[in-house]
């Protein structure tokens, strides 16, 4: 859908705002669009709307406007994005008529959670949303195909009066029978879950949540510095939006970036948002990332809060961020109510730089103090204690090498054990 060269798809964001609807509001789901639109990779050229008493039946806009998108796509408009769910049919007569793809809000939307789901539970679940999307769009796909489709079905065991469409669409519910089995067994293994988490407490993980548009990916581009995907092989088969924080220390801090809550998410899709957020979980801290210009942003930060709390991470640490102070939000009163909050621009450096140290710390909050006896015959192995530990001081006996040393608890514990400790063990961990 998206193109594998480097050039970004040509887009219109467009809709029809009916007369019930607000401006407020339909700019507001147009912005939204526009910036789940960036989040796949097109180049928004314009937007492009109609008022009119209702959708037109069979193809969204009227056929004056039709004509004008029309003239656009000639121009090198590569899609359209359509700011509402529209029909099958209205999809497909638009599309034949501007003469370009045209995806809807709940396509885009579904192509933004399937590169998010990383989980098995999040693929089934965003699967499953996608095939009941895909079946009708399947039967309009096959009625357009025309009669002709229908002698190719003979085949195949099924009786001989189904269509080539009804075959398809049995498959499709078969399949979603099959992975809403999948993810039945998958809530019995629900322990294992919290087990694993428990398991990667020992990475330091930050997690940016919230709002789509807050700025989480501009800040998490500005706190890990490069555009470097993390090497580290347990990531980086599992995704590209885990990068480490900038400049690395100890211990190093991965930053993830979590698929974006959306003000206006079709009704269909709310599990399979909730299923993909659950990667927030992975995380030791969360950085609940608030637009602070957002006249609305008291409502978000509360839905954010819940779903949260409805997944299952009410436990795990938060740093609220309002972001996006340079834009407008009272800094002092956002300090007032919610103590212990970063309030910042992303675009400023310095207050980059400040969030980062507030994660950094808390992380190093975590860190132990220890000593560990490093035998002569071992010191291959000393890469690896400077690779994870911070190094405060060392010093030397006729055995080997003793190292004062600042670290993460498990990886300590587990050098310690490792390398048998020193005979005379000085001092406690602070
Ligand atoms: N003025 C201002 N704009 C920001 C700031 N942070 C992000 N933005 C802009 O807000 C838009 C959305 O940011 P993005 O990081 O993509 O948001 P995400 O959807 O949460 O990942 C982009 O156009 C950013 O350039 C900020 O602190 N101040
Ligand atoms: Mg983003």
């Amino acid at each position: 859908m998206i193109r594998e060269d480097s050039r970004p798809k040509r887009a219109i964001v467009a809709a029809v705002q009916k007369p019930a609807v607000p401006d407020l509001e339909f700019e507001a789901s147009l912005a939204e669009l526009r910036q789940l639109a960036k989040t796949l990779g097109f180049q928004v050229m314009q937007t492009f709307t109609q008022k009119r008493a209702g959708f037109d039946s069979a193809g969204y806009f009227g056929v004056g406007k039709r004509e004008e998108l029309k003239a656009l796509v000639e121009g090198g408009i590569e899609a359209v994005l359509v700011d509402h769910e529209i029909s099958p049919s209205q999809a497909h007569n638009l599309e034949k008529e501007i003469g370009c793809e045209v995806m809807d809000r709940t396509m885009v939307i579904l192509e933004i959670f399937h590169r998010h789901a990383r989980s098995r539970a999040a693929r089934a679940q965003v699967e499953i949303a996608r095939l009941g999307y895909m079946a009708p769009r399947m039967r309009e796909a096959a009625k357009a195909a025309g009669p002709k489709d229908r002698a190719r079905s003979g085949t195949g065991g099924r009786s001989g009066g189904e269509s080539h469409g009804e075959l398809d669409r049995r498959k499709i519910r078969d399949r979603i029978a099959e992975l809403q089995k999948e993810l039945d067994s998958m809530k019995l293994e629900r322990k294992t879950q919290r087990a694993r988490r428990q398991e990667r407490q020992g990475l330091a993980r930050v997690a940016l949540v919230g709002y789509t548009n807050a700025g989480k990916s501009t800040l998490m581009r500005a706190l890990t510095g490069s555009e470097v995907l993390v090497a580290d092989k347990l990531f980086a088969t599992l995704d590209t939006t885990v990068r480490a924080l900038h400049p690395e220390g100890v211990p190093r801090v991965l930053v993830s970036d979590t698929v974006g809550f959306i003000k206006n998410l079709p009704h269909a899709l709310v599990v399979s948002f909730k299923t993909t957020l659950d990667e927030a979980l992975e995380a030791s801290l969360l950085a609940h990332v608030v637009d602070a210009s957002d006249p609305g942003f008291e409502r978000q930060l509360a839905v954010t809060e819940e779903v949260l709390e409805e997944i299952g991470a009410k436990d795990v640490p938060r740093l609220l961020v309002f972001n996006k102070i340079d834009r407008g939000g009272d800094a002092a009163a956002l300090r007032k109510k919610y103590p212990g909050c970063v309030v910042m621009s992303a675009r400023e450096p310095a207050e980059v730089a400040r969030l980062s140290d507030r994660i950094r710390a808390f992380f190093e909050k975590e860190l132990v103090e220890a000593e560990i006896f490093l035998p002569w015959a071992e010191q291959k192995l000393r890469g690896e204690i400077f690779a994870t530990c911070k190094v405060l001081a060392e010093r030397a006996d006729d055995k080997g090498a003793f190292l004062r040393v600042r670290g993460d608890a498990d990886t300590v514990k587990h050098l310690q054990q490792r390398y048998g400790r020193a005979a005379k063990p000085r001092s406690k961990a602070t």
